[in-house]
């Protein structure tokens, strides 16, 4: 598919690379250039291909090839990484009771969407149906309801009337007992004055829990400015990028719409019901690399955490002080990415929902536990019971924190040491993975 030659481009490449444990000049700079022209030929914007590659690059050479991978493993891991940091935002689509909106340019895929969307929630288990609010184009009618009846999806539109925002009104009356309402709206061969002003309409009496705007990916690059301005027209929440199948230029308009700060919801990959795919950019990066599997590659970069650098020998034998706490926030900090090894350690004490990818507040606070961590005696380190309230505002005052955030370190430190007693004797290989498996999370990667 789209930017589906990168990986093969890369290959050769790569295969110079196996083996070595260093990553040169030279190297770095032939894979960047195989970066560079399979991004091009993709048509993503010139600008943004020589920051990813300049990115790329400047890492390839600075950081170094963690012990126990090869070079070809920490460029791959480092391209990964740099293509989640563009295509990172997904529009999160909950499993409830919605309205949906679709908008977009004529011949954009808004009609085939909406019937696989609706296709969509059904197999989900919500019981689903359509509305049709295109009385622009003659036939649109018959097309949707066409499409509805093969696929047993329930329909509501009204065939003569040319009032969208009424056919709206009376669809959602008929359509109560419906759990997910999907309205298809009308579109012209530009975003004019009527077709605006028609949209807020029926913007105002469906208030729509999600606008999708619809775009091809034919349209490369010109994406970034369709979605900028149905952003301005009515607000969108999210964009389904369709006719994926169709070009090879997808990466242009993928990109674009991510520089826009709007995020993708779905991908259309064809032209039949099912030919639509939850935008997912971990996979979605995965194949675009095409490197083999990253994530195990990733996976093992988390447990490559060296156990006496974890403490986890002493921790097995019941020993888990603030001063092997202290080792395993180190441990943690040399690893990076910090993203995704966060989801290895306990979160217990920290109130912090994964789902929010708060990542940068959880890192701030690590290290602000490290400061504290520092203020604190030998003694106390190896004796976290003595702390009394006397000793928690010493170290509150020498770390310049307060006695909450110290209270907040001393509750995370036994949240965690309950966590790893529970482990006692256990494979210390496998430590992280039951940690995940403890706090009903899994890596995703
Ligand atoms: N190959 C391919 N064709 C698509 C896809 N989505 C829509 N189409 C085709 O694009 C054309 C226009 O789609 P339609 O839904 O009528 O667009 P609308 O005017 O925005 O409602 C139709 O021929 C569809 O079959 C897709 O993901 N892949
Ligand atoms: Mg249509």
């Amino acid at each position: 598919m789209i930017l589906g030659n990168l990986g093969n481009s890369l290959k050769e490449t790569f295969n110079k690379l196996a083996r070595l444990n260093k990553i040169d000049k030279k190297i770095a700079e032939e894979i960047i250039k195989d970066v560079q022209r399979a991004l091009l030929q993709a048509d993503v914007n010139v600008k943004l291909v020589m920051k990813l590659s300049e990115n790329i690059k400047k890492r390839a050479l600075k950081e170094e090839v963690l012990e126990g991978f090869d070079a070809k493993e920490h460029i791959s891991k480092i391209i990964y990484e740099e293509f989640s940091n563009i295509l990172g935002k997904v529009t999160e689509i909950e499993l409830k009771r919605q309205n949906i909106m679709m908008v977009g340019l004529q011949g954009s895929g808004k009609t085939t969407s909406t019937a696989k969307l609706a296709k969509y929630f059904q197999r989900k288990g919500l019981k689903t149906c359509v509305i049709c609010a295109d009385t622009f184009r003659p036939g649109a009618y018959d097309q949707l309801s066409q499409l509805c009846k093969v696929h047993s999806i329930p329909f509501y539109g009204e065939k003569g009337n040319e009032n969208a925002v009424d056919v709206v009104k009376n669809g959602l009356n008929e359509m109560k007992e419906y759990e997910v309402k999907i309205v298809d709206t009308a579109g012209r061969h530009a975003l004019e004055d009527d077709l605006i002003q028609e949209m807020k309409e029926i913007n105002a009496v469906l208030k729509p829990d999600h606008k999708f705007l619809v775009l091809d990916a034919a349209i490369g690059q010109e994406a970034e400015v369709q979605s900028r301005k149905f952003s301005e027209a009515i607000g969108i929440t999210g964009v389904i990028i369709t006719k994926l199948d169709g070009t090879a230029k997808g990466g242009g308009a993928l990109s674009a719409v991510s520089e826009t700060g709007s995020s993708i919801a779905f991908i259309g990959v064809g032209e039949r019901i099912d030919d639509l795919e939850k935008f997912d950019p971990d996979s979605f990066i995965s194949k675009l690399v095409g490197l083999g599997d990253l994530k195990s590659l990733m996976e093992r970069v988390q447990e490559s955490v060296k156990p006496d650098e974890m403490a986890v020998e002493e921790v097995l034998k019941g020993k888990f002080t603030l001063k092997e706490m202290y080792k395993q926030f180190e441990a943690i900090n040399k690893m990076g990415p910090f993203n995704q090894l966060l989801q290895m350690i306990p979160f217990g004490g920290f109130g912090i929902d994964l789902k929010d990818k708060d990542y940068e507040k959880t890192k701030y606070k690590l290290d602000r536990y490290k400061i504290i961590m520092d203020s604190m005696t030998e003694y106390e380190l190896e004796n976290p019971a003595c702390f009394d309230s006397s000793r928690i505002r010493r170290v509150a005052i020498g770390s310049g924190s307060d006695i909450a955030e110290v209270r907040d370190l001393l509750n995370y430190y036994k949240t965690l040491k309950k966590a790893f007693g529970m482990f006692k004797g256990g494979n210390i290989r496998g430590l992280p993975g039951k940690f995940m498996k403890m706090f009903g999370r899994e890596i995703k990667i």
